[in-house]
């Protein structure tokens, strides 16, 4: 697939500001004439040639490195160049002028990522693995989006890509011939290859999943009565006094806020109002808020006082999350209880971690046990930094093929009719994530949130 864009592309592609280096990029059909205007001879491709980059009068706006990318063999897959100058904004704006001067037009966000898309240098996830790399704040989200960048990801749609496709040619062929097609699909095990098909969806879902965590972080809700020491808590999380801590129950109004790493991994902790019966509206507000955070969390630390663990004040405040929201129990104040961390068991549903948020004793067995209950620890080493339109396409592939199973139970002749729909509907959702079957719109929209230069 080779798009030709009939226009030239400029953008300053460094960060803004001062710095060492500070690149012009240009891309398009044809740099004939920005070459000879800035550089003011050919370019031996691939080499770095070290000039002048000339103004309009021929007068030296910058030196620096000229570097000649010819089609098809660049990052776009158009002839790029790219003028590696000082790395100071007024004349970065100078060089930038004079490439708009000779006919480029400034480049929208994403842009070059778009063109190396259309071009079929990268495809649609890859595209979408360069700005999570380049935003990745962690060394394990770096890692997962590199994964994604050199195509494993889309390796792995690919090949289910390829199953499908398979099935869907053979019940294809087999709905040509009616008379046969019911004890054929029998024969040829249809059902037993859908369901190796989910099988494999959902391990490339649950790797999915895990990545996402890695690049966004998980929201973990400190819950519990007033006064157990869930403000303490987050302090000691994040090695700061974030929120305020006083023997006065009722402190904490507004949710707090406090991200760490663990592992790689991102965690956004927030502290909230201690949920209790309140006559006091702002105190009221505040234990609302604590429960639309609680909505929005991927966890919960139900905190509570080690002195007294058969609270039924607890018990009741467990009873009230979401069941699907996993969570630990904390017994804090262990210090006061006389009690040890060692106490702590890790294991099950009912996981209880002994610990002190004053004193920070049995802490670090929380941070192990709030990876180990996300599932983290096991996988950080094969996933992959899926964005949520991913996991969308991945979950309707998934139903779709759990539709066609269910056609297939028993194989009659207009249910395997249905059952090739499915499988087609199944196709469309799996073709999206690499961009195989892609509207324009969706382009727009994923290329529009890059930076400009990318
Ligand atoms: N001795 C001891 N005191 C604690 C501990 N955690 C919290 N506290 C105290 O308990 C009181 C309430 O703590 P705070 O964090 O504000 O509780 P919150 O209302 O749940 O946010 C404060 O006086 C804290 O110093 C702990 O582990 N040991
Ligand atoms: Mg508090």
């Amino acid at each position: 697939m080779i798009h030709l864009a009939s226009d030239i592309i400029a953008a300053i592609a460094t960060p803004p500001g001062r710095g060492g280096i500070g690149i012009v990029r240009i891309s398009g059909p044809d740099l004939g004439s920005i070459v000879a205007g800035i550089v003011g001879r050919s370019l031996v491709p691939r080499a770095a040639t070290s000039t002048a980059f000339r103004g309009a009068s021929g007068d030296a706006l910058d030196e620096g490195i000229a570097l000649f990318f010819p089609a098809p063999a660049s990052y776009t897959g158009e002839n790029v160049l790219e003028l590696q100058g000082h790395g100071g904004p007024a004349v970065l704006a100078l060089v930038l002028q004079r490439c708009l001067d000779l006919g480029a037009r400034l480049a929208e966000p994403g842009e070059f990522t778009k063109r190396a898309f259309l071009n079929g240098r990268i495809d649609l996830a890859q595209a979408e693995a360069v700005a999570d790399l380049i935003s990745a704040t962690t060394a394990a989200g770096v890692r997962a989006a590199t994964r994604n960048l050199v195509g494993e990801f889309s390796r792995e749609v690919e090949s289910l890509l390829a199953r499908l496709v398979e099935l869907r040619m053979f019940i294809e062929a087999t709905l040509d011939f009616p008379e046969e097609d019911v004890a054929f699909v029998q024969a040829a095990d249809v059902a037993g290859k859908i369901q190796q098909l989910r099988q494999g969806l959902d391990s490339l879902l649950g790797r999915s999943r895990q990545g996402r965590l890695l690049l966004e972080g998980l929201q973990v809700v400190l819950i519990g009565q007033p006064n157990v020491g869930k403000s303490s808590l987050l302090n000691q999380l994040v090695g700061e006094d974030r929120a305020i801590v006083t023997p006065i129950a009722g402190t904490t109004r507004d949710a707090i806020r406090g991200s760490i790493e663990i592992d790689g991994i991102p965690l956004h902790i927030i502290d909230t109002a201690g949920l209790r019966e309140s006559s006091d509206t702002v105190e009221q507000v505040g234990i609302a808020r604590t429960w639309a955070e609680i909505e929005r969390a991927d966890m919960a630390l139900v905190v509570t006082d080690a002195r007294e663990p058969r609270h039924a004040e607890d018990a009741a405040i467990a009873a009230r999350l979401p069941s699907s929201l996993p969570r630990l129990v904390v017994r804090n104040k262990i210090d006061l209880a006389g009690v040890d961390s060692r106490r702590s068991d890790l294991e099950g549903a009912t996981a209880e971690i002994w610990l002190s948020a004053k004193t920070g004793i049995g802490v670090n067995l929380l941070r192990r046990a709030i990876l180990e209950a996300v599932g983290a620890v096991e996988h950080t080493h094969d996933t992959f930094l899926a964005r949520e339109r991913h996991l969308r396409a991945l979950a309707a592939t998934g139903e779709s093929l759990a539709l066609a199973a269910a056609h297939l139970s028993p194989p009659t002749a207009p249910a395997l009719e249905l059952c090739a729909e499915e499988l087609r509907r199944a196709h469309d959702a799996l073709g999206e994530i690499t961009g195989a079957h892609t509207a324009d719109d969706l382009l727009g929209e994923i290329f529009s949130r890059f930076c400009i230069g990318k």
